[in-house]
């Protein structure tokens, strides 16, 4: 019920009337606005926006400006799948590693969960996020599992083994090459990759088991990697001494940039991996006449050195980042914008990791064909 009411107010103050017209009816999580405060609404929301409840089978956009935790509620975090969503019988479920181990294995759900367990947080995003979506597709959680890095000690990689590849449930049927045929979700990792100290097996997120859009009982998680690593409904890795060629490493998740390449400006492909330097602004508040912006950053981990907000034309200043902030979470900054005269502003944000990398504007990315891979700076428009 204060839900209702909570909504009808944003309504009434003017928040993107579109977005949120889609969603009469349905329970969708209000920013948790402090006594007193009130959004201020973007002017940049595209009409195409359409936040959607999670619905079986569809993609799930999660509406950023929702944002009101640093774990992502189930119903809130993004969510995508290429083939079905897979029911799996749990008493007959297992997980089976095969290849070119010195013991392959059977597990069931059990034995799984009788392994030490892990706890990680870590954030992420799919390769397609953009703009467009205002970077919703994406969110952050605790997931528990167990280490896929022990568990690969205990089957004992041969030495030959290079490539681990990692097998869903879901199942799909590809045109390769003009012949129909049938293709589960697959992704891997090199050898060295897979042997990543916090690759996890998750079967755990935010403390309830994973939920069946989320891949129950058993998904990867690579953190630092873009969503594409995470293969939910995990039934099979597979250990081999040559490169995957499956869809969605060689074919799906490919960008297509320019390069320089020894010299020689070339169109190279490459597998969508690790994620990108990236932060863009979800929020805006006003309390009496003080205003807060908040954001999230994403990257592969390597620690950030800062955060900053550039307002109009002004100079980029820090943005604070919240503490629960760890290595593969996403970091959610907030930045109080003093001052603020009445009118139509732009705001930015930018992340600088302690290499020295600046996030950088959009112009400043190389020249890209495909639509994967957008860490541009997304400049936002507000009414004061
Ligand atoms: N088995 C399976 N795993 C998958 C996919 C899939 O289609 N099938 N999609 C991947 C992609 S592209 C993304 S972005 C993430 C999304 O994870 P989420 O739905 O839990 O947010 O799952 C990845 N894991
Ligand atoms: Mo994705």
């Amino acid at each position: 019920m204060d839900n209702d009411i909570g909504r009808r107010e944003v309504l009434k103050k003017g928040l993107t009337l579109t977005g949120y017209a889609a969603l009469a009816g349905a329970q969708w999580p209000l920013p948790a606005l402090g006594k007193g405060e009130d959004l201020v609404p973007f002017t940049d929301v595209p009409d195409s926006f359409q936040p959607r409840p999670v619905q079986a089978g569809a993609v799930h956009i999660m509406d950023t400006r929702t944002i009101d935790d640093f774990y992502t509620p189930y119903g809130q975090h993004y969510i995508v799948q290429h083939y079905d969503q897979p029911t799996l019988d749990l008493s007959a479920y297992r997980l089976r590693i095969t290849g070119l181990v010195d013991n392959p294995m059977e597990l069931t759900l059990a034995d799984i969960q009788a392994r030490s367990r892990v706890d990680l947080d870590a954030g992420f995003e799919c390769g397609g996020n953009q703009k467009r979506l205002l970077y919703g597709l994406v969110g952050n959680a605790k997931w528990s599992g167990i280490s896929l890095a022990e568990l690969l000690g205990e089957v004992g990689v041969k030495p030959e083994g290079k490539e681990v590849v990692f097998f869903g449930a879901d199942e799909g049927t590809e045109k390769i090459r003009n012949k129909e045929v049938k293709q589960n979700f697959a992704r891997s990792l090199s050898i060295e990759d897979a042997l990543r100290e916090h690759n996890l097996l998750a079967y755990e997120m935010n403390g309830e088991a994973l939920p069946l859009y989320h891949g129950k009982p058993v998904r990867l998680v690579v953190p630092g990697w873009f969503g594409v690593a995470n293969v939910k409904w995990l039934t099979h890795i597979h250990v081999q001494k040559s490169r995957f060629m499956g869809k969605f490493m060689a074919r799906d998740y490919v960008t297509l940039r320019k390069h320089d390449v020894g010299g020689v400006e070339r169109w190279t492909e490459t597998s969508v991996t690790r994620m990108n330097l990236m932060s863009v602004i979800v929020r805006v508040a006003r309390s009496s006449n003080a205003h807060k912006v908040w954001g999230f950053a994403l990257n592969d981990g390597t620690p950030l050195k800062s955060i900053e907000v550039k307002v109009d034309d002004g100079p980029w200043q820090p943005a604070s980042i919240d503490s629960r902030s760890s290595q593969y979470s996403w970091k959610m900054f907030t930045f109080d914008w003093r001052n603020a005269q009445p009118g139509e502003h732009t705001l930015v944000s930018r992340a600088i990791d302690v290499n020295g990398n600046i996030q950088p504007t959009e112009a400043q990315i190389p020249e890209k064909a495909t639509y994967w891979e957008n860490p541009g700076q997304f400049p936002r428009t507000v009414m004061i």
